[in-house]
């Protein structure tokens, strides 16, 4: 074993952690498959310590960021995104999340959480090959159903963890695992078992598509295929996300995950992703678009690497429908320091990383952003703190996010024995521009002074009000004031107080508008 693997091991252990507050890191390399040649050389990489973490500075040499893109709904209204996922799903009987129907109104009222990021599984749509099980389907069905009551959107998501039930957690059905006999040592905290020959395997089969391996995918896609034809048009539905956190397999790179490390378009995992990855996406692309033209299709870049702010060399991939494509890039973002330590130092550049990486990828590959998972447990210290950080952060970057989870437990907002709200409900539950009737430019939510500002320019084709979430019992008991720099008589507001959401029309000049929200 290489010595620098040693280091990379022992911080890999507390890799990523579950989210399980039992589940303790262990400071034990186990588990790590240091060494042997294997088909994407990653020995080569493991001869390459790229050092020290350099931050990206995205304001060099390279000029401006593009400016953000966004989705959009059926009036052309930039659609913003806030909401949550529930890992209830991995461990239901049914693969059911532990949200119903009477919920949904908390979501959407209270919290202004307009979006869930709902897990799909594989192992659940298609346990016997060859054969979709449609009341699996019927249950996804009447989660939409509840959504749409309430105007809450929801995305698809084929999720997975370490591949497979098999190996620890959940995503393929037993009989889609090629892992050629593999070794495999259950390690105690979730993500270490990446690790595992028998699971680089599995993804090496999975992601080959040569021979007899090209059912896996083809399989794959067939899920897929069925339930963007069950569910295209369905109210509810925003899209679906191709595959949570895709590992490459033996391509595997500890420390492009570890230290967030730009590993360079030459890398061995940017050979991964370009060979194997983005063909797996567009190929899923172009499976979907045959059935459903209009729904976004988000996808992922590798399972850690980007999320701990290592910058992604991703071809461009190809949206087939007419009109604007509807790709959406949903990387997620954790601290591998934070994990590790248990506690958000000053020292942990992951957020601020995470956030020039971004940028720097914007440049070459411009889609719009869904932050799909962000989360940590609230009674670590600095827990309060880090979120303010990631969620300011978004709010900067005008991304959309889901945070992990809602599932109870020390990192949910909700305890739904007592029915009470956990601490840091107060910091996902923002002041935030749900539609943007043109195309925003910023916007910020100062909770502490309780102001927001949101600045937008107009854009051809789109009709509708501007509409904010503004949760006015909570943040504003004595009412607010809304302000603008729109010259007095040109535009007008609204308010419904049980949606909370208040509505701002403008009208001709100027083409640039500006609007505060404060206490009154
Ligand atoms: C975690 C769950 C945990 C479960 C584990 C494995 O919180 O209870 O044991 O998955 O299934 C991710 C994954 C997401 C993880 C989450 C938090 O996408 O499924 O949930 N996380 O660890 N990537 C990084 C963190």
């Amino acid at each position: 074993m290489k010595p620098f693997l040693t280091t990379s091991a022992v911080l890999a252990v507390s890799l990523l952690a579950s989210g399980c507050p039992e589940n303790e890191p262990t400071p034990t390399d186990a588990g790590i498959d240091a060494g042997g040649a294997d088909a994407w050389g990653v020995a080569d990489a493991a001869s390459t310590d790229a050092g020290p973490v350099a931050r990206v500075d995205a304001s060099t040499d390279a000029g401006p960021a593009p400016p953000r893109r966004f989705l959009t709904d059926d009036q052309g209204r930039a659609l913003i995104l806030h909401g949550f996922n529930d890992g209830t799903a991995k461990g239901d009987p049914e693969f059911s999340p532990s949200w119903h129907e009477e919920d949904v109104s908390r979501f959407v009222e209270r919290w202004g959480f307009n979006f869930t990021r709902y897990l799909v599984f594989w192992e659940a749509a298609e346990p016997t090959m060859g054969t979709i099980d449609e009341a699996y389907l019927d249950r996804i069905e009447a989660s939409l159903d509840w959504a749409a009551a309430h105007g809450m959107t929801v995305m698809l998501d084929m999720h997975q963890d370490v591949y497979a039930r098999r190996f620890c957690c959940n995503g393929a059905p037993e009989w889609a695992i090629r892992d050629d006999g593999k070794p495999f040592a259950l390690q105690e905290l979730w993500s270490l078992n990446y690790f595992q020959p028998a699971v680089e395997a599995s993804f090496d089969h999975f992601f080959s598509y040569e021979g007899d391996d090209r059912a896996l995918q083809d399989h794959y896609g067939d899920v897929l295929v069925a339930l963007a034809t069950r569910f295209r048009g369905h109210p509810a539905l925003i899209g679906y996300d191709l595959m949570n956190e895709p590992s490459g397999g033996s391509a595997v790179d500890v420390i492009e995950i570890v230290k967030g490390v730009a590993r360079g378009p030459d890398s061995t995992t940017s050979r991964f992703d370009r060979e194997r990855l983005i063909p797996f996406y567009q190929r899923l692309i172009d499976r979907i678009r045959a059935v459903d033209p209009d729904s976004y299709i988000f996808f992922e870049p590798r399972y850690g690497a980007a999320g701990n702010g290592a910058v992604q060399y991703l071809p461009e991939l190809v949206d087939p429908r007419v009109g604007e494509p509807r790709i959406v890039y949903a990387p997620h973002l954790y601290s591998v320091q934070y994990e590790a330590t248990s506690r958000y130092d000053d020292d942990d550049l992951a957020v601020a990383r995470w956030e020039a990486a971004r940028v720097e990828e914007s440049r070459t590959t411009n889609y719009p952003i869904l932050l799909g998972e962000f989360g940590m447990d609230r009674t670590f210290p600095g827990a309060e703190r880090y979120l303010d950080d990631v969620l300011e952060m978004a709010d900067r970057q005008m991304l959309s996010w889901a945070y992990w989870a809602y599932d109870p437990g020390s990192w949910s907002f909700w305890n739904p024995t007592t029915e009470t709200e956990e601490s840091n409900i107060d910091q996902l539950v923002r002041v935030y521009p749900q539609r943007v009737a043109g195309t925003p430019t910023s916007w910020s939510w100062d909770r502490r002074a309780r102001v927001f500002t949101l600045r937008f320019d107009d854009r051809e084709g789109v009709t509708g009000a501007t509409e904010i979430f503004v949760p006015s019992e909570r943040f504003f008991p004595s009412g607010f004031e809304v302000t603008s720099t729109d010259p007095e008589g040109s535009w007008s507001e609204s308010y419904d107080p049980v949606r909370q959401v208040l509505s701002l029309t403008t009208s001709g000049a100027p083409a640039s508008h500006e609007f505060t929200i404060r206490p009154r």
